[in-house]
């Protein structure tokens, strides 16, 4: 009996997301590029201390398709860094390829200086790795581009609706072909994509995407032919094929981008493989958490005491922290602004929304309907219809002797 190939499965990097963070003054750059960075070191330390023997980075390294030097260089010191200890996948996201196809995507760097350990996902294909434990089969599909797969004959005269179907198709076409490849070796084998799968439910993702993105049902990838299958894209992890085999595994972000994400947990993917016997486990890694305040304040008459002590009640060090109050208009001038934002000072950073209801007033003249005698609402009335003086005078007498004679009964 051989022992198990480790491999390490992460995704969704996301280098350059500034969203919640403040400036950093040794680095110069924003406080959230850091934690993004210090997440890739937790995975990478993870995987070279327990001795993984392969790993394969699932897409998407950067938050945008131009990142600037500083991101290139900090992202490809840990890849090094990983690579010097065992092959590795680097996959190409959508976040990774740039809209012209003849355009280089942010990581074919690696392909062009053809940095030793490192293989870049760049068109869909399959090999034979070798790790220091022994062979695995490895497969993987790039993110699904309209504009790599599909002719210029098949663009011609099709609807979007019909350009998304044909690309499905081309990618389902891929996938079994990949397959088609894998049977034919006697060895645990590993498909890698960066994609969306329908059944999969979505993170925040969303919010980072380009628009809408063409998916492909669980069925294509639920497959024997397979051990595991390492996904990338969505940034909730999840196993799309829960309790079955193969694992198909979205190995999710190692930071949260909004709050969206709050409840998430966060991190990567360990695998032992072995054909038909793999098993694998999700790590958790330390992101920042993020944590939402609601305090509803609209029955306080002190309303700025009510919320320091819901913030007191909660450890808000070094947390993205979003304070949501709700609070009535005519208490909004109680607020004590100053107070809020002292309470706040050791979050990581913090955002304030105020709901504020406004009470729903009728007004007569200038005046709250409410404050209003039933003769002087009556008044009001006549004079609005248009009643000549002298006819609401009359009417107003009549009226009284009603009101006065209701009172009496
Ligand atoms: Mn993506």
């Amino acid at each position: 009996m051989s022992n198990p190939i480790r491999l390490l499965h992460f995704a969704d990097v996301h280098v350059g997301m500034e969203n919640y963070g403040r400036l950093d003054l040794d680095s110069g750059t924003s406080t959230r590029v850091r934690d993004f960075l210090d997440r890739m070191d937790e995975v990478i330390d993870y995987g070279i201390n327990n001795k993984a023997d392969i790993a394969i980075f699932a897409g998407d390294a950067f938050k945008t398709r131009d990142p600037n030097p500083t991101q290139q260089r900090e992202f490809a010191t840990r890849l090094k860094r990983l690579a010097d200890h065992m092959p590795l996948l680097v996959l190409v996201g959508n976040h990774d390829v740039p809209g012209m196809a003849s355009k280089a995507s942010s990581v074919d760097i690696f392909k062009a200086l053809d940095v030793p350990n490192v293989i870049v996902g760049n068109e869909p294909t399959g090999e034979v790795v070798d790790t220091r434990s022994g062979p695995v089969f490895l497969a993987w599909m790039p993110y699904p581009m309209r504009n790599r797969l599909l002719t210029k004959d098949q663009y011609q005269g099709k609807s979007l609706h019909d350009l998304d179907l044909a690309l499905q198709t081309a990618v389902v076409t891929i996938i079994k072909d990949l397959a088609g490849k894998a049977i034919e070796y006697d060895m645990p084998r590993v498909l890698s994509s960066h994609l969306s799968v329908s059944e999969a439910k979505l993170g925040s993702e969303r919010s980072v995407m380009l628009g809408k993105d063409v998916s492909i049902g669980k069925s294509v990838l639920n497959d024997q032919v397979w051990d595991y299958v390492a996904l990338g894209h969505i940034h909730k992890h999840q196993d799309v094929n829960s309790g079955s085999y193969p694992g198909i595994v979205y190995s999710g972000s190692l930071e949260r981008i909004d709050f969206g994400e709050e409840k998430d947990s966060k991190g990567f993917c360990w695998i032992e493989l072995e054909r038909e016997k793999t098993v694998w486990k999700f790590v958790q890694v330390d992101a920042r958490p993020f944590l939402t305040i609601r305090v509803d304040v609209r029955d306080h008459e002190e309303p700025t005491t009510a919320i320091l002590s819901s913030i007191s009640a909660h450890d808000i060090k070094d947390v993205v922290i979003r304070l949501m109050i709700n609070i009535k208009s005519q208490n909004v001038q109680l607020l004590r602004d100053n107070d809020i934002v002292a309470a706040l000072s050791d979050a990581h950073s913090y955002s304030i929304n105020k709901d504020v209801e406004h009470e729903a007033r009728t007004r007569i003249g200038g005046v709250a309907a409410e404050t209003l005698s039933a003769e002087e609402l009556l008044k009001h009335y006549l004079v609005d219809k248009g009643y000549m003086p002298e006819r609401i005078k009359t009417l107003l007498t009549a009226a009284n002797n009603i009101f006065q004679n209701d009172t009496k009964s």
